[in-house]
């Protein structure tokens, strides 16, 4: 199918609720348990639970998303049930972080394509046993920006891996699968608007990389092994830049085809550390990093902001 959110239509029932592409889940004798959150069908009351999710905010640290879910719960005036506090949902995993703010999950996915395939399948099973409806993914996260400042944001309309393949791929019974890397073009496009004139950092859209690595897959010169040279590298981020690669990072692939192939509309949203064609070394003291990762967390509150208010 040749027409733009193809997958989303297809993928959904009527009401909204995500299809799952997976024939086996169904026939799971002891129901589905999702291992790295820790939390199951037969365990847990996953419609009771989740079942009004409307957005799923993933970001790479636990501690970026509490903030953000205090954040979001600040800005919608959403009050917690009296004399509970902010719960880490798979806090007995041990390995994500999942906080809920009424209709927003905000959960972290670590570093890398692997990770986040991990957290994406999982989450996806959940927002489907939850019955969720229409659910949106956003990753806010950080960057290299190539051409931009730090502290600029980035809406990705394109993801591309490191060979500049619009697609995720990925070994499944010993051959390669590919699956496309698609964003919601106009979703990135509100996101991009929704920038305001005193908030004192730009937010373009343009192509993302996702690479497998922080040091020689994104060309930097700094890491432990380095067989190019300083030239080899600014010519290749220069040929990046041409291509309209304005940023770098680690997830974006795989969130989009994940999403795409689930039905899923999502964005990939990053704030620039640096700007890739400066240098490779992340040095901008704590404070000011802190502040700068906030950015892509202003720019997708004020979406779910605006879109709770006119659900
Ligand atoms: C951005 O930052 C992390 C690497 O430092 C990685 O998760 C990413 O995509
Ligand atoms: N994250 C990345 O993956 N690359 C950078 O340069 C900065 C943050």
């Amino acid at each position: 199918c040749k027409k733009p959110n193809c997958n989303v239509t297809k993928f959904r029932n009527p009401d909204g609720t995500l299809r799952l592409r997976n024939p086996h889940i169904k026939k799971l004798r002891d129901g589905d348990f999702l291992y790295h959150l820790a939390l199951g069908t037969k365990s847990h009351n996953l419609e009771e639970m989740f079942g009004d999710v409307k957005f799923v905010c993933m970001g790479g640290t636990a501690k970026r998303m509490e903030t953000l879910a205090n954040y979001i719960m600040k800005e919608i005036g959403y009050k917690l049930p009296t004399g509970s506090t902010l719960q880490d949902l798979t806090s007995s995993s041990l390995r994500f972080a999942m906080y809920k703010v009424g209709p927003v999950l905000c959960v972290s996915h670590g570093m890398g394509i692997p990770s986040i395939s991990i957290l994406l399948h999982e989450i996806i099973k959940l927002v489907h046993h939850a019955k969720a409806k229409d659910p949106i993914f956003f990753r806010v996260g950080t960057c290299g920006g190539i051409g931009l400042k730090g502290g600029d944001v980035i809406v990705s309309d394109s993801v591309i891996d490191e060979l500049g393949n619009p697609y995720y791929q990925q070994p499944v019974c010993g051959k390669l699968v590919k699956k496309p890397a698609i964003l919601d073009k106009k979703l990135a496009q509100e996101l991009k608007s929704l920038s305001e004139l005193d908030d004192g950092f730009e937010v373009v859209n343009g192509t993302t990389m996702a690479a497998n690595c922080f040091y020689e897959g994104q060309g930097r010169t700094d890491g432990a092994f380095c067989e190019y040279t300083e030239e080899d590298k600014m010519e290749y981020l220069k040929m990046l830049h041409k291509k309209g690669v304005r940023n770098i990072e680690m997830e974006g692939t795989v969130f989009a085809a994940h999403t795409y192939h689930a039905g899923i509309k999502s964005a990939v949203v990053n704030v620039a550390l640096l700007n890739r064609l400066e240098g490779d070394q992340v040095t901008t003291p704590k404070e000011v990093m802190m502040e700068w990762q906030n950015h892509p967390q202003i720019i997708v509150t004020r979406y779910i902001k605006r879109h709770l208010q006119n659900s």
